[in-house]
């Protein structure tokens, strides 16, 4: 199977974290993290740094990686492989790109019902600060056929 490499980093500043509302393309409607494509010839940790400023419009200083889940979706050839990272640190005031509009939340507050079902999942286990691998098989992009999640 075909797999495309994206990166996703979370900035975590106990108690808040910050998502940002997708305005187009993959996941539009949904809070997400700040992330995409890692390019030809591109380290993964590069490709983080670069979407977090694309995106949010923050330097971020030092992210570390926390998990990997691969994502397949029935019916596509594709699969994407998730390069998770956390940031604690940035420079910078968050503002709106294109893409996406950036907001912070109380950790008990999270908007799961307007993110990606397998957020509920594995965000629990990203707040508690837990390394995590994972592989999900979606139908659609809001129904979770089967999964798997474990810690390393
Ligand atoms: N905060 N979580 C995300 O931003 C997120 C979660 N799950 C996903 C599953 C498939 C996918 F293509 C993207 C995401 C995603 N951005």
């Amino acid at each position: 199977m075909k797999k495309k490499v994206l990166t996703l980093c979370l900035i975590h500043q106990h108690p808040n974290l910050l998502l940002g509302m997708k305005k187009r393309g993959f996941g539009v409607g949904k809070w997400n993290g700040f992330g995409g494509k890692v390019e030809p010839g591109e380290e993964i940790e590069d490709a983080v740094y670069r979407e977090v400023w694309e995106e949010a419009g923050v330097k971020i200083a030092g992210a570390e990686k926390v998990g990997h889940i691969n994502f397949k979706f029935a019916g596509e050839p594709e699969a994407l492989e998730v390069h998770i990272f956390k940031a604690g640190s940035f420079s910078g005031e968050p503002r709106e790109s294109d893409e996406m509009k950036p907001q912070w939340f109380h950790i008990d507050e999270i908007p799961l019902d307007q993110m990606w079902s397998d957020d509920k999942i594995w965000l629990p286990l990203f707040l508690a600060g837990k390394k995590f691998k994972g592989e999900f098989f979606f139908e659609g992009h809001d129904k979770i056929l089967e999964h798997k999640l474990e810690l390393i």
